[in-house]
This record gives structure tokens, sequence and C-alpha cells, in this order.
């Protein structure tokens, strides 16, 4: 996508009924996909209120006002269910900012789509685990999202990404964008194309299991990882799930999987220096107890003895993803540097094989976990 101009931003803010005057607008946040500004307007009195304005990725959600009929369809729901829990659904859901026309979007003069959200204050998205307690409380969140949506009418939601986490079919993409090599990039990665096709197994693993119903389709989040997540500065609760573009039916073992594919490792997500990237079990323990307690007893057996394969299959499906927008020339994931998605695939890469090496301690972990369940 182009970049976004000052002028644009400034068409945008004209149409969103914000009140006060404007006194900071910055890139903020540290998303892949979106471009995400933070407003700053001071009020009467002197009061500051934030906003937080997104430009939607229309690269990746070719249908953005559907994207916003699923967030505001389940932002109402989860409002609800806050309400009557006796929580703030003010800080505890998204709340989407209408636009003038009372659209929860607004479409500029360029074509593209933006939405607004109220800022959620005093709280943070953290890039890595900072506070081992946080880690734990983002699981029990994002557990709990699980759980408060699991009466969502799920053949109501569109499905805003086409076979998002179909880690077979994402192998066969990845293997065509081998074959096209359009960048000639192909040969400077043999190693990490011959780690994927090495595991068409694990690609192909989730989507047998459901063939044969042994796990079942929920509403799930799909994209959890622990910057998706707000964390309450005073009580370090997780207090608001965010970032719901790819709320969808998909797989409870996915949304575990992708927690820990990005906060138990031991560094960030394209740390160069891969002897520092290692998937910690203390993490993956703490994740795991978390994730089981939030979802409240929703999970079957079979789902929570598959918690090791989750991790694997997310880590592996990410780095293969990494590994694709780098043969196909950096279209899907926003870089800021030469290779960095190589980077990030290989960071992907070396936790898989360190899952390897320790997954009976992850399988031993789960089925503690299991047995009393
Ligand atoms: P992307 O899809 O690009 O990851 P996100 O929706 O996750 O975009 O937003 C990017 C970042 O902006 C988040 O990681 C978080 O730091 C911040 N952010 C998003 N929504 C809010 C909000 N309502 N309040 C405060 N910060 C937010
Ligand atoms: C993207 O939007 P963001 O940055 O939270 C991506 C995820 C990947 C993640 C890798 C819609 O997440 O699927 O796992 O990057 N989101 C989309 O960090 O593709
Ligand atoms: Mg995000």
């Amino acid at each position: 996508m182009a970049q976004v101009t000052r002028e644009q931003r400034e068409e945008v803010i004209r149409h969103f009924r914000y009140k006060g005057v404007l006194t900071d607008n910055v890139p903020y946040g540290s998303g892949h996909i979106n471009d995400t500004y933070r407003l700053t307007f001071e009020a009467e009195g002197g009061s500051c209120i934030r906003v937080i304005l997104q430009r939607m990725n229309s690269t990746v959600f070719a249908r953005p006002v559907e994207l916003m009929e699923n967030i505001t369809g389940v932002t109402s729901h989860l409002r609800k269910k806050i309400e009557e829990n006796g929580g703030d659904p003010e800080r505890e859901t998204l709340n989407v900012i209408p636009a003038s026309d009372g659209k929860p979007y607004y479409q500029d003069s360029l074509g593209d789509y933006w939405r607004s959200y109220k800022f959620i204050t005093d709280a943070t998205s953290y890039d890595q685990v900072e506070d081992p307690r946080h880690f734990y409380q983002s699981a029990v969140a994002f557990g709990n999202f699980q759980k408060l949506l699991a009466d969502y009418p799920a053949e109501t939601l569109y499905e805003t990404i086409k076979g998002f986490h179909d880690t077979k079919a994402r192998f066969q993409v990845f293997k065509e964008a081998v074959e096209r090599d359009c960048m000639n990039r192909a040969a400077s990665v043999e190693k990490e194309i011959q780690f994927v096709l090495d595991r068409e197994g694990v690609a192909n693993c989730f989507s047998e299991m459901q063939s044969r119903g042994e796990i079942p389709l929920r509403v799930t989040h799909n994209d959890t990882k622990l910057n998706n997540i707000m964390i309450d500065d005073r009580t370090g609760k997780g207090i608001c799930v965010i970032d719901l573009d790819t709320v969808m039916p998909g797989l409870a073992v996915n949304d575990f999987g992708d927690s820990i594919r990005f906060g138990a490792s031991t560094a960030a997500e394209d740390e160069t220096d891969l002897g520092k990237v290692s998937c910690s079990m203390e993490l993956f323990e703490l994740y795991a107890k978390g994730y089981i307690e939030g979802c409240g007893g929703k999970l079957t057996k079979k789902e929570i003895e598959l918690m090791p394969m989750g991790a694997k299959v997310m880590t592996f499906e990410c780095g293969m993803r990494f590994l694709t927008d780098y043969l196909q020339g950096d279209t899907y994931f926003k870089i800021h540097r030469r290779d960095h998605n190589l980077d990030r695939c290989r960071t992907q890469f070396k936790l898989v094989e360190d899952m390897e090496r320790k997954w009976y301690t992850m399988k031993e972990i789960i089925e503690k976990y299991n047995s009393l369940a």
C-alpha cells in the first residue's frame, strides 16, 4: 500500500467527530499489518483525550466493510457479557468510534478505509515478556475471550482472510512461491526452504484431525500475540484483547500456539542473534496454566493434549509465512530493514527446532494439567 500522507490523515480526522483541539498525532505500536496512529486532543478544561486511528490494510483485508461488521458484532457481544459480569466495557473491550456519518469506518478520497477506537489508557501492549506474571495474565485473558465468545453465532462472521490458519494450504502457497522465485532469492535460502519441505506432516496434521472430527471449530481470535493484549499498568491483568481483525471460526490450539511462539520465546520475533532464541519451558507452562484456567473448562481433553502441537504448528506456519513473503518480495508483512522477513523466519525455525528438542518436556507439562482439568 502507498504511504499515508499528511493530507490524507487530515482529511480522515475531519470525518470523525472528535472533540477538542488536536495536539498530537503520531504513528503508534508495532503491528505488522495496519497503519496505526495515536491522536491526542485537548478538551475543554484542559483534559486529554486519546484515540487510535487506523488505516486498514486493503492488501490483507479485501473487504473492510465486512471486517468492520465482524468487529461491531463481536464487540457488542463482549460489551453485553462484560456488563453482565460487572466489568468496565469502556476498558475491557475495543470501542469503535463511528465516523461523522455514523458508519464504523470512513473511506477517504483515495479509496482507503479507516477506523477509530477509544484509546485504552493506563495499559501497555508488550512486544516481549518483561514480567512472567503479565504473560500468565495474558493467557487468562485470551482464554476468557474464547469463553465469552463460545455462544457467538459463528455463521454470522465473515471469513476476513480465507484459510487464515489452513497450514496445509499455506504449505502449497509456499511451494509455488519457491517455484516462481520472482525475486531470485530462493538460492540464498536453500536451508530454510528445506526446513519447510522436511515438515509437510506438521503442515497437514490439524487439517487431518479436523476432517476426522477430532477437534472442534470455535470462534477464536487467530492472532494471539502478546502485543495484541493490553496489560493494565496498575493491576498487571490482561485488561483487553485487541486486534480483532481475524476473529473467525478457528482452533483453540492455534490460539494457544500463536501466543507461545511469540511470548514464550526468549528473544524478539526479529532477533538476528539466533543464540538468544529459545522456547522457555517456564513461560510455556505458565501460559498453558493460564489459558486452561481462562477457558473455564470449555476445552476438551484432546484440545489440551494437542497444545504442544499447536505451539509447533503455529510457529512453523508463521516462519513459513515470513519466508513466503520474503520470496514474494515483502508484500504482506511490513518490513523495516532489508531481509527483515528472513530474520523473522529464522527465529521461528529456531523455535521449532527447540520445541522439537523439548517435545517430551512440553508433553509432560501438558499431561500434568490435563489430568487436573
Ligand atoms: P496490527 O493489526 O497492525 O497489529 P493493532 O490493531 O494490533 O494493529 O494495533 C497496533 C498497536 O496499536 C497495538 O499493538 C497496540 O499497541 C496499539 N493499540 C491498538 N488499539 C489500541 C487501543 N484501543 N488502545 C490503546 N492502544 C491500542
Ligand atoms: C501479524 O497484525 P499483527 O502484527 O498483530 C499477522 C499474524 C502474524 C503476526 C506475526 C492479519 O499480526 O498472523 O502471526 O503478524 N496478522 C495478519 O508477528 O496476518
Ligand atoms: Mg496487532
